[in-house]
């Protein structure tokens, strides 16, 4: 169960952040209205939503699960591996203290972004990404193992970030699109499986009692109501133009 979340608005910056979609460019005004509906569906699902005022010098800031990681007990502070977004986590570890006493930092020449980080209960999955670096990787590793948790690192092939293309929802089941769909990594989890034109909807996340999910991919839908989901759908046009998906724009713990 999650009790909280940690979500930014996004600011009229986020124009100019950084893509390598050709989607077009994003409309300020419906990207607000899409986050408005994100903030209003983790609602929905029982948590306590903490909202961050936008800051314009950080485009991508909205996205704030990339600055950090975080379990149970502790957090993890990252270190982003684009440029312009790296001082992003001054702010979330200012607002994560409200949570968390116990912290750790990944520290240069070690990146990470948590997008690339999945947890499937005590087991986390580490992504080796354009982002992510190795020793970003194996610190995250460490951190883990030394306070019980099991870690494998995932070098990428395709995938943006790891979670781009995997999401845990619960019960042993794995949503998985891509390199990621025969991972030996994965092969002892139950898949749901999401086909190459769908792959966006891949990025999913289960709260609570929903999985929320992009809108526009019906297929997606089904499978995880047949599998026993109740679901939300959200349009996330404006997120999809800049690389984000469902997961990148809140921290839940
Ligand atoms: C970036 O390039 O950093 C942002 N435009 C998108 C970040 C998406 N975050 C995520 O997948 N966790």
């Amino acid at each position: 169960m999650f009790t909280n979340v940690i979500v930014k608005k996004p600011g009229k910056s986020y124009l100019e952040g950084l893509t390598t979609s050709d989607l077009g460019k994003p409309d300020y005004d419906l990207l607000l209205k899409q986050h408005d509906a994100y903030v209003e569906a983790l609602e929905k699902c029982g948590v306590a939503v903490t909202k961050l005022e936008e800051s314009e010098e950080f485009p991508d800031s909205t996205f704030v699960e990339d600055a950090a990681v975080l379990t149970p007990n502790f957090a993890v502070i990252t270190n982003p591996g684009a440029e312009s977004r790296n001082a992003e986590t001054v702010e979330i570890e200012a607002v994560t203290k409200k949570f968390y006493k116990k912290f750790y930092f990944i520290q240069s020449p070690g990146t990470l972004d948590g997008g690339d980080v999945l947890q499937a209960e005590d087991h986390f999955y580490i992504g080796i990404s354009e982002r992510t670096n190795e020793e970003g990787a194996k610190q995250l590793k460490e951190i883990l193992e030394s306070e019980g948790y099991k870690a494998t690192i995932i070098p990428l092939k395709e995938f943006f970030h790891l979670k781009t293309g995997i999401a845990y929802l619960g019960n042993n089941q794995l949503v998985v699109a891509g390199e990621f769909v025969d991972h030996p990594a994965f092969d002892s989890y139950e898949k749901i499986v999401i086909g190459k034109e769908d792959e966006y909807s891949a990025n999913c996340i289960r709260m609570n009692d929903y999985v929320i999910l992009p809108s526009g991919f019906p297929e997606t839908n089904r499978k995880f109501t047949e599998a026993g989901y109740q679901t939300i759908e959200l349009d996330m046009s404006e997120v999809q133009k800049h690389d984000g998906g469902l997961s990148c724009l809140s921290l839940r713990f």
